[in-house]
């Protein structure tokens, strides 16, 4: 279940009392300056803002708005303690994450003031945020450094007057004229890990030019325009002032300062999310573009038609965020199609450095938010855009991540900037959306669907080829790709012999006279399946009753209890099972929604479903199906797991299959596949069962889980010398490969060969010789 809301004012008017004491309002690491907002006492707080009013009531005081969107709903602020006396009032419901914002600040100022300084060239230097002035040097000492490689110059100048710098960076190869890739940070003032990410991204680039040879190769394919601090007078305030400042410096003349760069652009500017009240963290300036540091980075994209992705990093909520932002609206594919890919792609990457999550979705999934950079960048900016928020994840510690996740933060953010780099470093791109197989079956026509994407040139239409031969070290054969239209193509691996392994390659040429290799080193590299022989043990999509039974002498669960049914979707479980129409059913931990997204989840213990007995009593199989797992909706997220468990003994021991959870992309929700061979688990045996054990140990969490299509299939075999094509029988067919392979023994084969010469083998002499054509013909005339 949910936890309910606890944060009630009586104990924390005590805390802050008590706090209050310690607290001296000048910063702990010397005089404060005039005008420095001190936060004693302030709190980091989620309101459940229910009414219009209750947002006046908190804008009666000075806050800082936290979350990106205010209205109806849980939103995070910086409270002063009268709006919390107010908040109390009125009877708001709320929930205090920190009693002293302060009380953060002095203790990162007080660490900054304590770190040894370090040069810019110093490898510690991301070991601590930097200001301004030390970004600047670095930055400096980049260009002196890899004076070949990276170029500073100034873009524009801010309201007060700063220059706001851009890098050129680029490898020595590949002309003048690239195509290029364009990342900024600080746009907003608090958010300190954004410039930090850049610079590290950018110093990892210029480093490993030259030695890592995908890094040179995207370098002297690609140019970088990097700004990483795009807002310098709100970055000082930020460090000298005010930690929580977001917007730029500009007097409004009104008393208030500042306007939202991210809310200054042109495409949706003044829309929804966006404040015309000059005070407003979210107030979008007079005009679009009413400010220095907007027109510059507009006017620095402009300038550089070339420039093909732009990502624009901010702090903190790990997204990765699509256009658009401004309405509920997708931009046509296959631009749309391609930037959702790409932003899934990088999360992805992003995962498998530090497995973080970030979440890959349109920007109006989150909120609706006029005038950003990312939409103007795609609409007007000729890119594709997205913005990255970066860790953590959630408010707390919120702006102030701890200096040790500098590096980490660096480090998955530069594997998704140089994944963006290799899809747009390539003439074209070549990907398998429905992936490639790990084996193919004996005797049958294998399909592949490939996607052709035009990147720096044209496909070429029919020039595209797959490659392949069923014994390795024979000469290759053809076949064509096929349209499918869309960019999507098809491609048949043609029946093979049981026991050999099909290797092959894809080529496709571009307009402008390029030829593309998937995988790009072939030959030399090749993707590779095993042929084989395919029985289906069991193939069970749950649409009927196969003999699976719920229940284990201790389980506890009270809700949430395995049932086989349609399910009724929530933001916790699946709204469709994951068999294609008109499947429907699927097993899952109580198939009901209910009335809120607690009721029918798992709760007060553990709940098993087991698998009828399996007889694998003849030899191995793979066992696979599709589950769903989600622990990640409750106040207390990523606490329990999901348990697949195999016995070979009917039950009377098992042995650990897959844990998943606690954390993690697939404890997220979401259909995953898996698959496992059973002699690589326990020995397969006549008694083989498999259970699948759902719980929830802990209050607070929001448990979810479901299966769908499960299959057992056995792979092998049987071994019938002569069944060159591998149909099952011998036949003219079969027939005619015969002397392509005759005469070179087994490991000197033929050129024309492109049987596994053992196919012809009769009498297993490693050679195939006139002994094995009179035992072929023999054989074919028993037939
Ligand atoms: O609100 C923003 O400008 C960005 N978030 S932040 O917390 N760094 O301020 C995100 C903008 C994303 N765009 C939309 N949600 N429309
Ligand atoms: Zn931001």
């Amino acid at each position: 279940m949910p936890r309910v809301f606890t944060g009630w004012l009586a104990v924390a008017t005590l805390v802050v009392f008590l706090l209050g004491v310690h607290f001296a309002a000048a910063p702990a690491w010397g005089e404060a300056p005039e005008g420095y907002r001190d936060y004693t006492n302030h709190k980091l707080v989620t309101v459940q803002v229910t009414s219009r009013e209750d947002l006046r009531a908190i804008h009666a005081f000075d806050v800082r708005l936290l979350s990106e969107f205010e209205g109806l709903g849980p939103v995070d602020y910086v409270l002063p303690p009268e709006a919390v006396a107010a908040l109390d009032a009125r009877g708001v419901r709320y929930e205090v994450r920190h009693e002293n914002v302060q009380e953060l600040i002095v203790a990162e100022r007080e660490r900054i003031a304590r770190a040894a300084p370090v040069g810019p060239r110093d490898p510690a230097w991301f070991e601590e945020y930097k200001t301004n002035d030390q970004i600047n040097a670095f930055t400096d000492a980049l260009v002196a450094t890899y004076p070949q490689l990276v170029s500073k110059y100034q873009i524009g100048t801010s309201y007060e007057g700063r220059p706001i710098y851009a890098l050129t960076v680029t490898g020595t190869e590949g002309g003048t004229d690239k195509a290029a890739l364009c990342f900024n940070g600080m746009q907003h003032s608090r958010e300190w890990i954004s410039p930090m990410t850049v610079l590290y991204i950018t110093d990892r680039l210029l480093a490993e030019y030259g030695s890592d040879p995908g890094v040179t190769a995207i370098m002297d394919k690609l140019t970088f325009y990097i700004v990483p601090v795009v807002n310098p007078d709100g970055y000082i305030y930020s460090w000298e002032y005010d930690r929580q400042w977001r917007k730029n410096r500009r007097d409004n003349g009104d008393g208030t300062y500042g306007v939202d760069p991210n809310r200054n652009w042109s495409v949706g500017w003044g829309g929804a999310g966006s404040s015309s009240w000059t005070g407003d963290d979210l107030y979008h300036g007079t005009a679009p573009f009413s400010e220095s540091e907007t027109q510059a980075l507009r006017d620095y994209i402009l300038d550089h038609p070339k420039i093909l992705a732009h990502i624009d990093f901010h702090s903190y909520s790990q997204l990765i965020l699509r256009p658009y932002g401004y309405d509920y609206i997708e931009p046509p594919d296959p631009d749309g199609a391609a930037m959702k890919v790409l932003g899934d792609g990088m999360a992805d990457a992003i995962y498998s450095v530090h497995g973080e999550v970030y979440v890959s979705q349109p920007s109006y999934a989150l909120y609706l938010a006029g005038g950003t950079c990312a939409d103007w960048a795609y609409e007007e900016g000729g890119t594709f855009s997205w913005t990255i928020e970066l860790r953590p994840d959630s408010y707390f510690p919120g702006f102030e991540l701890p200096p040790e996740e500098i590096i980490p933060t660096g480090e998955e953010n530069y594997a998704a900037i140089t994944l963006l780099a290799e899809s747009f470093s390539l003439p074209m791109k070549i990907s398998f959306p429905e992936g490639l197989p790990g084996y193919v079956v004996a005797g049958q026509e294998t399909t592949l669907t490939v996607d052709i994407q035009d990147v720096l040139e044209t496909y070429v239409p029919d020039s595209g080829k797959l490659y392949y031969r069923f014994c390795s070290g024979a000469a290759f054969s053809e076949a064509p790709l096929t349209s499918l239209g869309g960019g999507q193509y098809e491609a048949v691996i043609p029946a093979g012999p049981c026991g050999s392994e099909v290797e092959y390659y894809f080529q496709v040429e571009g307009d402008g006279g390029s030829v593309v290799l998937s995988p790009p080193a072939a030959p030399a590299e090749l993707y590779a399946a095993d042929v084989t022989g395919l029985e289906i043990v069991l193939s069970d999509e749950f649409e009927t009753d196969l003999g699976w039974t719920v229940g284990a002498a201790d389980d506890d669960a009270d809700t949430g209890i395995w049932d086989r049914d349609d399910p009724q979707g929530t933001e916790a479980q699946p709204e469709d099972d994951h068999t294609p129409a008109p499947g429907t059913r699927c097993w899952v931990t109580d198939s009901r929604a209910g009335s809120s997204l607690g009721t029918w989840d798992i709760d007060g213990g553990k709940t098993t479903l087991f698998s009828p007995a399996l007889d694998l009593s003849g030899g191995d199989a793979t066992i696979s199906y599709w589950r769903w797992y989600s622990n990640d909706t409750g106040s207390t997220p990523h606490t329990d797991v999901f348990v697949v468990d195999i016995s070979n003994n009917g039950g009377t021991t098992w042995t650990n299959v897959e844990t998943v959870g606690p954390s993690g992309q697939e404890a997220s929700g979401g259909w995953y596949y898996h698959e496992f061979k059973v002699g690589d688990v326990v020995t397969p045996t006549g008694d083989v069962q498999l259970r699948f054990v759902a719980s929830d140990e802990g209050d607070g969490s929001l448990v979810e889980a479901a299966l769908d299509d499960f299959m057992v299939a056995r792979f092998g075999c049987d071994g019938l010398t002569g069944d060159s094509d591998g149909d099952g029988d011998l036949d003219l067919d079969d027939f005619s490969l015969f002397p392509e392979c005759m005469g070179g023994p087994a490991g000197e084969i033929p050129p024309a060969c492109t049987m596994p010469p053992w196919v012809f083998d009769f009498d297993e002499d490693d050679d195939i010789d006139l002994d094995d054509f009179a035992a072929f013909q023999e054989a074919f005339a028993g037939i």
